[in-house]
């Protein structure tokens, strides 16, 4: 059957990412039927650019990655839902064949966008066998009910299957081909992404990472890992950094380590960023982690307040967040701590407080976001609620925006806005950019008239 891929994301902010979990799904059929990649990233004209795909592949099936629900900027103003309901338009009214979404974004909320969209299916979460599955059951006619997470409409009902009762084994899954996308996610971002497991144990209450990749860690064998990344490098060798996609990289902890052992013991020396967590974090791992050229790590820490942090469902303390920041000083690995202001259940005076700690943590640098619900999108008179406290924080942080230029604020343009991203990498910057913030900063002194 011939399968037109189609990478609906057109989001350059922070980087323009390669569609990695498509390549992947991609992969899971690559042997069995003719396929071919469109992504839509960088072309001008999307919906021209889909018309021309399908006229000149003539697919059987229209398969469409949905990545992000919202925009980049957390503003809550706008998000991708209309751009995908055209692009599905665009697709019947060049073809009649059948059209399946998947992707992260299509999972944190499958039924409310099979409503809304309308595909004919949707797989949630990883699809490298459902997607195959499905592929095989419309080529056969046979019955799709027995394909895990499958939504579908039968007789214009809507009808959707459970999980599969066990995730994919990783070293069962085919690598991506990276050959297939464009070379601009090179040369312009200069940013590869690499997974070495899948799932996160924790449970943090408002987190949809599980619901796409499940709670049990799957990991990858570090010396497979390292391979990927060496044929990275080789096909690439201009290359200037990887992100490492995995929800939390040092969970479990172990794996971590072996990554860094493995990476080091190669000899590789693309720097890298991952995500980690105060939970599995201790001085060896800040070593390695440094040693194995690590240029920064993301930390997800949420709030200041440790009412928030337990309502939250963290399962940290703000201790523990101070725990890793110190280890990470010593080490000289930069930290960047991304609090969430004014989640569900949190007051004015909560946000303060988160706000005051950041100030005393003083870590290498943070990212502030005013929360946005995922649901808002869908949820006019919900979006309306929740942007009466997320007007007051935004009023707080743009009255204090500039005492802090190694913060980015997203929701607010500071630090995070497509020009200044053009300007540092046209001068050699790469990676995440909060990692030059400090070095770009001429008032690092400064102090905060928050705190007093
Ligand atoms: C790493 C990451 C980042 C990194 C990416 C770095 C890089 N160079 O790749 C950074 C920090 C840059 C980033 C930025 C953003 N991210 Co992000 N990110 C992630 C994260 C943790 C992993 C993504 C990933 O690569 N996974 C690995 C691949 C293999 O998995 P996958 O894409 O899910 O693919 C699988 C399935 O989804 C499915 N699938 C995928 N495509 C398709 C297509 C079809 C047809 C089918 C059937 C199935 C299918 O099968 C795949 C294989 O199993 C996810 C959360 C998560 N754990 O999933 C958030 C996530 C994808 N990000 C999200 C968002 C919102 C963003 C930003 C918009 C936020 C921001 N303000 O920065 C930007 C957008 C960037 C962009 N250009 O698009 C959301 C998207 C959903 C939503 N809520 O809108 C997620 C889900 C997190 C969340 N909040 O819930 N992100
Ligand atoms: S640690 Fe991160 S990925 Fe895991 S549940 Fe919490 S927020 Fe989600």
């Amino acid at each position: 059957m011939r399968v037109l891929f189609v990478s609906g994301n057109r989001e350059k902010l922070p980087d323009a990412v390669v569609p990695l979990g498509l390549l992947y799904v991609m992969a899971s059929v690559s042997e069995e039927h003719p396929n071919r990649l469109l992504d839509l990233c960088f072309e001008e004209r999307p919906m021209e650019a889909l018309k021309e795909g399908i006229l000149d592949f003539q697919p059987e099936v229209v398969a469409i990655g949905m990545r992000n629900i919202q925009n980049s900027d957390y503003s809550g103003t706008s998000n991708t839902i209309d751009y995908y309901a055209e692009l599905i338009e665009t697709v019947r009214e060049s073809t009649q064949v059948p059209i399946i979404m998947g992707g992260s974004g299509f999972s944190v909320m499958p039924a409310e966008l099979m409503d809304r969209l309308r595909p004919d299916f949707g797989i949630s979460g990883e699809a490298e066998k459902s997607f195959p599955e499905l592929i095989h059951a419309l080529e056969s006619d046979s019955d799709v009910s027995q394909i895990a997470n499958l939504h579908y409409f039968d007789g214009g009902c809507k009808k959707s299957t459970p999980a599969p009762r066990e995730f994919l084994e990783m070293s069962e899954i085919r690598r991506p081909d990276r050959s297939l996308v464009s070379s601009r996610y090179r040369s312009e971002y200069g940013i590869e992404s690499l997974q070495t497991k899948r799932g996160c144990p924790l449970r943090c209450d408002y987190c949809t990472y599980p619901i796409i990749e499940g709670r049990i860690g799957r990991t990858r064998s570090p010396a497979d890992v390292v391979d990927e990344w060496v044929d990275i490098i080789h096909e690439n060798p201009d290359l200037h950094h990887v992100f490492i996609v995995d929800s939390v990289f040092n969970l479990p902890r172990k794996h971590a380590k072996d990554i860094c052992r493995e990476i080091i013991d190669r000899g590789v020396q693309t720097p890298w960023t991952c995500y980690a967590n105060p939970l599995g974090f201790d001085a060896e791992l800040a070593e390695l982690m440094a040693h194995a050229h690590c240029a920064g790590m993301e930390v997800g820490s949420d709030s200041g307040s440790d009412d928030v942090l337990k309502r939250l469902r963290k399962g940290f303390t703000t201790q523990q967040i101070r725990n890793l920041h110190d280890l990470a000083e010593k080490s000289g690995l930069p930290d960047c701590h991304t609090f969430l202001l004014g989640t569900p259940g949190e007051s004015f005076d909560d946000v303060l407080r988160t706000v005051e700690f950041i100030v005393d943590l003083n870590p290498f640098s943070a990212i502030l976001m005013a929360w946005v619900d995922d649901y808002e999108a869908l949820d006019p008179v919900l979006a309306k609620e929740r942007m009466v406290l997320r007007e007051k924080v935004l009023g707080l942080l743009e009255e204090h925006k500039k005492e802090f230029p190694w913060w980015s604020i997203p929701s607010i343009g500071v630090n995070y806005d497509a020009n200044l991203f053009d300007v540092l990498r046209s001068n050699g910057y790469h990676g995440p950019l909060w990692q030059h913030l400090r070095g770009l900063s001429d008032n690092r002194r400064s102090r905060s008239r928050i705190v007093s």
